[in-house]
C-alpha cells in the first residue's frame, strides 16, 4: 500500500519483481542499480545463496522524481523464484502497489511462467485485491537466447489481460528502464 507523507511531500510505493526462478528478476535490479546516478538510489540489498539464487529478496530504493510537487520514492523488491519459497514470495508481495512479472522467454520455461503467473494471481487475490485491476507490467526477458519463443506466442499464454509488455535482455539492460517507467507510471496513476 502506497504511503503518502503529506508533511514531507513524499510518496512511497512498493514494486515487486515476480516470476519463475532464474528468469532475471535480480538482474533487473542489478542493472537499474548500476545505471542510475548515486544520488537517486540507495544500496542494493541482496540476500542470495552462494549460487546466486535469491534466498529471501533483493531490495533497491529509488527516487523517481516529482509528481505534482511530491517526491516519489520507489521500493523495488524481487521474490525468490524457486518453487520451494512460496511463503517468502507471499511475504515479499504483501502490500505491493504494483508488480513486474519477469517471464523467461525460453521455450522450456513456458510452463514455469504459466504456473508462476497463476500463483501470482492467487497471492494477489488473497490480499483482497482484484487481480484483473492490479497494476502489472509484463517483461519477456532473455530475448537474446536462440530458444526464445516469439513475443506474440508468449502473449497468447501469458498476456490474456493485455498488460503493457516489454522485450528485455536484463543482463545487457535492454528493456529494463522501459519496464520500470511503465510500472511506475501505472502505480502513480492508480494512487
Ligand atoms: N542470456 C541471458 N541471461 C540472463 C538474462 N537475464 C538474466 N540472465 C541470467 O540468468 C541467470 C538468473 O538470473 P537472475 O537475475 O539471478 O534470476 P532470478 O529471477 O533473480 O532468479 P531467482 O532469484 O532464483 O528467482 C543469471 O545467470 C543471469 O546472468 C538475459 O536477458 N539473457
Ligand atoms: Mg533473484
Amino acid at each position: 500500500m502506497a504511503l503518502i507523507n503529506v508533511a514531507a511531500r513524499e510518496i512511497h510505493c512498493k514494486v515487486v519483481y515476480y516470476g519463475p526462478g532464474m528468469g532475471g528478476k535480480t538482474s533487473n535490479l542489478q542493472y537499474i542499480h548500476s545505471a542510475v546516478p548515486r544520488e537517486t538510489k540507495g544500496e542494493l540489498l541482496s540476500i542470495a545463496t552462494e549460487t546466486e539464487r535469491t534466498l529471501f529478496f533483493d531490495f533497491l530504493p529509488l527516487d523517481l522524481g516529482k509528481v505534482r510537487g511530491f517526491s516519489t520514492r520507489f521500493h523495488l523488491y524481487t521474490v525468490p523464484g524457486q518453487i520451494l519459497y512460496e511463503r517468502t514470495r507471499v511475504a515479499v508481495l504483501n502490500g505491493a502497489d504494483g508488480v513486474v512479472f519477469v517471464a523467461d522467454s525460453q521455450k522450456h520455461k513456458l510452463e514455469e511462467n504459466i504456473n508462476s503467473l497463476r500463483e501470482l494471481a492467487i497471492n494477489i487475490t488473497k490480499q483482497n485485491k482484484k487481480f484483473q485491476e492490479f497494476p502489472i507490467v509484463l517483461q519477456y526477458n532473455k530475448r537474446d537466447l536462440p530458444n526464445a519463443l516469439s513475443s506474440e506466442l508468449l502473449d497468447k499464454y501469458l498476456n490474456t489481460l493485455r498488460w503493457a509488455r516489454f522485450d528485455a535482455v536484463a543482463t545487457m539492460g535492454v528493456g529494463i528502464f522501459d519496464t520500470l517507467r511503465a510500472i511506475s507510471k501505472l502505480v502513480i496513476s492508480k494512487l
